[in-house]
């Protein structure tokens, strides 16, 4: 646990349990929540994703500074082998609770969609948070998204192109031993002539633009809102060239 409240100064375990998040300022509240998603606390991370929305944050003001550079933190004291797998679980769990709670705002457009994406976390890989993030996104840029989950292999991914007929394929990757399995699906869809039928997309941290120019992604997206605005641009080219 860090046991830091809120940068305020250190507190008891009775007063923690006291603590009133709407008594915070947005800095404090920000910090707190950092501390809670560390502590793995959903309740208190939705209640704070809550609280800020009330505020008048904007929902990716909240998801960007609250709950990504929470798990941000989370990931160095991972790395660093300060915290492990069942904690980042637990902080994992907190964060997706705080992601429902912006979800309908993220996706909310109302309009027709204007196109279809297939996307998914690899063969061998679990980590769903930043394709789900990712999704949310999409849909909030007005896409159909069909989200095959995670641990996705060639044959998962094809057989969902051919039931949804996308515009776009979108991979997720998070550790160095799946990324390589990006370039097993596109030289599947190679294999079978299907490779031209659709914009591949792919993300995730350890990849980097020559990685994806490499495989033969179309593209490679830093992050979810570059995700999206590379998605509509490639709709946007096709349309233009009358596909
Ligand atoms: Co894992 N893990 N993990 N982990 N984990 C990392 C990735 C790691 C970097 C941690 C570290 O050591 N610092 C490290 C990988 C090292 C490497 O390969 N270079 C690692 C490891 C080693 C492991 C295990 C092997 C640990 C073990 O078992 N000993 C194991 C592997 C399990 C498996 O997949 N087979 C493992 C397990 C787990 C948990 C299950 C505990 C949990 C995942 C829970 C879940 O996802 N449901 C977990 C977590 C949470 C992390 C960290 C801490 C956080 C990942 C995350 O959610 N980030 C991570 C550390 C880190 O990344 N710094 C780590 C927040 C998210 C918003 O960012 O996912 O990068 P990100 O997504 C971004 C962009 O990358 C991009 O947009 C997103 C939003 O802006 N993006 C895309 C992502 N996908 C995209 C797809 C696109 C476009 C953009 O398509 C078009």
């Amino acid at each position: 646990m860090r046991n830091k409240t809120a940068g305020v100064e250190r507190m008891g375990q009775d007063d923690l349990e006291e603590l009133d998040l709407r008594a915070l300022s947005d800095a404090e509240l920000v910090e707190q929540m950092h501390d809670d998603l560390y502590d793995g606390m959903a309740d208190e991370v939705v209640e704070g994703t809550r609280i800020l929305l009330e505020r008048g944050w904007g929902a990716e003001r909240v998801l960007a500074d609250a709950l990504v550079e929470g798990m941000r933190i989370v990931g160095v004291d991972f790395r660093d082998g300060i915290l492990f797998v069942p904690e980042v679980l637990l902080a994992a769990n907190a964060m997706k609770s705080g992601m429902a709670v912006l979800r309908p705002l993220l996706a909310e457009t109302g309009a027709k969609p204007i196109g279809k994406v297939v996307i998914g976390t690899v063969k061998g890989d679990i980590h769903d948070i930043g394709k789900n993030l990712v999704g949310m996104m999409l849909e909030g840029a007005g896409f159909e998204v069909v989200d095959l989950g995670v641990n996705t292999d060639a044959e998962k991914f094809i057989a969902a192109l051919e039931e949804h007929r996308p515009d776009i394929l979108g991979m997720s990757a998070l550790l160095t031993t799946t990324m390589p399995y990006m370039k097993v699906v596109i030289q599947t869809l190679k294999d079978r002539g299907i490779r031209d039928d659709y914009v591949v997309l792919v993300g995730g941290a350890p990849l980097n633009e020559e990685f994806g120019a490499a495989i033969g992604a179309d593209a490679y997206c830093r992050d979810a809102a570059i995700a999206a605005e590379t998605a509509r641009a490639f709709i946007e080219q096709r349309r233009g060239a009358g596909a």
